[in-house]
């Protein structure tokens, strides 16, 4: 079975889980998107729903196929948030990030009454942090993060290349205006402890760390569909 197959798969699976009236949290990257047209049938054929989307890139598709949106300032308290991960490991701790929307993924997803995420079984892993972790950052003081973050992982006796991430020869810009530093740490054992170093310094936006948020995650593999829950 083809990847795009086992993402299609997982995001009908998800669409079970939205229901009518309900506002929801739309993710970003390729599985999101399959779900986004897949909802977008439903949408037409009659479900009402509205829905918060977490970049520019989801919002045009939303646009382009008829779903409705909305903002978080309109509407602050959302039902469900479907949204694809980057690695999903012990306790449905996930990295995100990868598609560079980690800080409005983030947002969304804590103002979500649940968090469903969406993905290949090859997504699933013991330990996080195989996948670069990436770390939104302000441009100024770029470099003095960039220490402060090496230090940081040091402590926690991590080390690891921090690449500044880059698009077309240009520094690669989030939504929110920021750059993004992948970090290529390896295994992360203490998910938390990283979680909160990270937000201890100032030039940090947020990290691609999920933790607590997610509480379902649907897995497509070429043997089926398994949930994890938490
Ligand atoms: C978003 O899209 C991100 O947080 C994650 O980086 C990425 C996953 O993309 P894909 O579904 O294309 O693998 O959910």
């Amino acid at each position: 079975m083809d990847a795009r197959t086992l993402k299609i798969k997982a995001a009908a699976e998800a669409l079970t889980y939205v229901k009518n009236g309900m506002r929801l949290g739309i993710g970003t990257g390729s599985t999101a998107e399959e779900f986004v047209r897949l909802l977008a049938e439903k949408v037409a054929a009659g479900l009402d729903v509205i829905g918060v989307p977490t970049s520019e890139r989801t919002a045009a598709l939303c646009q382009e196929l008829g779903v409705r949106l909305t903002t978080l300032e309109e509407t602050p308290v959302l039902d469900l948030t479907i949204d694809g991960a980057d690695e999903i490991g012990p306790e449905l701790a996930l990295i995100k990030g990868g598609g560079g929307a980690l800080l409005r993924e983030k947002i969304v997803a804590a103002a979500s009454a649940q968090m469903v995420v969406i993905a290949d079984e090859s997504k699933n892993v013991e330990v996080l942090g195989k996948f670069p972790l990436p770390i939104e950052v302000n441009r100024f003081g770029l470099a003095a993060t960039k220490i402060a973050i090496e230090k940081a992982a040091a402590a926690l006796d991590l080390s690891g290349s921090l690449t500044l991430r880059m698009t077309g020869g240009e520094a690669f810009v989030t939504d929110g205006g920021h750059l993004i530093l992948d970090a290529s740490f390896g295994r992360i054992p203490d998910t938390r402890a990283l979680s909160n170093a990270l937000h201890a310094i100032p030039g940090v936006v947020e990290h691609g760390l999920f933790l607590g948020l997610a509480r379902v995650a649907i897995l497509a593999g070429a043997d089926g569909i398994r949930t994890r829950t938490q």
